[in-house]
């Protein structure tokens, strides 16, 4: 039974592979910036990946690295300000590309009337500019909702997000798809009750993704007709 009628994609390391050499680097040239020691190599890096959001992940390092020293708020909202703009900057002077399958999954679903939505810590900001630079600049509009950054207070691995952008489309969770590429992301969605398909990455593939219902290496792999067979209603 075709059941399927939207899908919700992730953005960060889903869309495109952002956190090594994007994400991370406007982390460190802003604490360069700054003139913190702090300094958050590849492999360090994956492990920080556990906290979702740029704020909560700062917040995360001072308290777990720089116990003894007191940093405010307001001061890692000024960081992560900063680190945005940065982060945004790179996406226009060097864009990044689609990962493999993205764009004709994209390309498909608009053909077939499936209505595309995402569900993302990152800012919008950050979301729009990635769909302008890295698929093309109208994609913006193609996407009915997007659910990101600070829309809900608690980001993934919670379904609040997901929880947000179903409300916003107006449908039920058995009637979408997420894609996914982490633990957190997974947890996210299918807490909110959705069929989730994740693509791995290099920061990914040795998470647990219990509870998804496929997992592929890249979505040249995954078709409409696929997410319409995984996504069957409930008895
Ligand atoms: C992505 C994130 C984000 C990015 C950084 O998680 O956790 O925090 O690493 O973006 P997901 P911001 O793909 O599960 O949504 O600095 O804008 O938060
Ligand atoms: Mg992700």
């Amino acid at each position: 039974m075709k059941t399927l009628k939207a899908i919700i994609f992730d953005v960060d390391g889903t869309l495109v592979e952002n956190e090594r050499y994007a994400h991370r680097v406007a982390f460190n040239e802003t604490f360069a910036e700054y003139k913190l020691d702090w300094h958050w190599d590849e492999e360090f890096y994956g492990e920080l990946l556990a906290v979702t959001g740029g704020k909560e992940r700062i917040r995360f390092y001072v308290d777990k690295y720089h116990p003894n020293e007191s940093y405010s708020d307001a001061f890692i909202a000024e960081l992560h300000k900063k680190k945005t703009a940065r982060y945004n900057q790179m996406l226009v002077t060097n864009p990044i590309p689609l990962r493999p399958g993205v764009r004709s999954l994209i390309a498909e679903a608009r053909q077939e009337g499936i209505t595309l939505a995402i569900a993302t810590t990152t800012s919008l900001r950050n979301v729009t500019v990635l769909l302008e630079q890295s698929l093309t600049p109208e994609s913006v509009d193609w996407f009915d909702v997007i659910a990101a950054g600070d829309m809900v207070s608690a980001k993934k691995p919670a379904p609040d997000i997901y929880h947000y952008a179903l409300k916003e489309l107006g449908l039920k969770a058995e009637e979408c798809i997420a894609i996914e590429d982490s633990y957190n992301g997974v947890r996210s969605a299918t807490l909110a009750n959705i069929t989730t398909v994740i693509t791995v990455n290099d920061y990914t593939r040795l998470d647990d993704f219990t509870g998804a219902a496929l997992v592929v290496e890249n979505l040249d792999e995954v078709d409409v007709a696929l997410l319409r067979r995984l996504c069957v209603p409930s008895p």
